[in-house]
């Protein structure tokens, strides 16, 4: 018999997902259907969206080979069947208070920073790069976390040096590099652009680093189609930009600059970014997503 839900104590939640305690050692992970686009949540859910983003994270958290926080299978006897396919049991660890970034693209806050100041998180940059510029190499961006609704905090690579000491500084930006090469690599091969991609960590009781959180999903990175990239110019995000277009074209009704929230998505533009948060998992991961998991099927 699977616990049931309210078994579990809440821990925290972000915009997308939910932590609960299993016990002393063990958290409980559980990622909805929810979907943001313009720092807002929208109303209408994307179906099946956090199993598609479970599934993403348990394939990175195989195919990458480096330590990491999950404590068991996405089947796990402790989790609940009303949120199987879409949750984690992993190992409460003590975590990094550093948002670790990767980006081997320009674009976002890191563009911004660049315009202003000719260098990221106290990177010094070549001139002339712009909107999608792919960089000369990957560079790791650290940031601070952002309380729900403000954005994270771009820093220097020195001030991560005074928050945590430079050995773990170290080891926090050669792993971060080390991921996303390991990361990007792979979906160049199936034709998906890696941008840029957050990474969270906690630390083993020696000390050693692991990567935690959910890892390489498309609410953690900046995913693009290779086959349409154009650098200088705003790409398509490859998960959200039907989203972004009704929202931001003339059958929305919305206003992104005014006060009032987004209206609730068609039924046609919830299919179609369904799909595309499938596409981006069956190809990268070669698996097919209706044999992930699901609630009905522990019913
Ligand atoms: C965490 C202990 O995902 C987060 O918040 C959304 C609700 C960030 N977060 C992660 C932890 C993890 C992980 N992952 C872990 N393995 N152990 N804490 C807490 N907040």
């Amino acid at each position: 018999m699977r616990p049931e839900l309210d078994s579990y104590a809440h821990v925290a939640s972000g915009k997308v997902r939910d932590i609960y305690r299993i016990d002393d050692e063990t958290l409980l992970m559980v990622t909805s259907d929810r979907i943001s686009a313009y720092d807002f949540v929208l109303d209408t859910p994307i179906p099946d969206k956090g199993r598609v983003l479970t599934a993403t994270s348990f394939f990175w958290f195989d195919h990458l080979g480096v330590p990491n926080h999950l404590a068991g299978g996405p089947t796990d006897e402790r989790i609940p069947a009303s949120v199987l396919g879409r949750s984690m049991v992993v190992r409460d660890l003590p975590m990094v208070a550093v948002e670790c970034v990767a980006r081997g693209y320009l674009t976002g806050s890191g563009l911004l920073d660049y315009a202003a100041t000719g260098s990221v998180c106290g990177i010094e940059l070549p001139a002339g790069l712009g909107e999608a510029s792919k960089l000369p190499e990957p560079i790791f961006t650290p940031a601070l976390k952002a309380d729900i609704g403000d954005h994270d905090e771009n820093i220097t690579y020195e001030q991560v040096v005074d928050l945590v000491g430079g050995d773990l500084a170290a080891d926090l930006k050669a792993t971060t590099l080390d991921v996303y090469g390991r990361g990007s690599d792979l979906a160049a091969q199936r034709g998906i652009i890696l941008a840029d991609t957050k990474f969270e960590f906690g630390r083993a009781a020696d000390g050693s680093l692991v990567l935690a959180d959910e890892v390489l999903t498309p609410d953690s990175s900046r995913y693009w189609d290779a086959a349409t990239y154009v650098a200088g110019q705003v790409q398509p995000s490859f998960d959200k930009q039907i989203v972004r277009n009704w929202l931001t074209g003339p059958d929305s009704g919305w206003d992104r600059h005014g006060d009032t929230p987004p209206p609730p998505l068609p039924d046609d533009v919830v299919a179609q970014t369904r799909a595309r948060y499938i596409e981006a998992y069956e190809r990268l991961s070669q698996q097919r997503f209706d044999e992930w998991p699901d609630a009905g099927e522990a019913a």
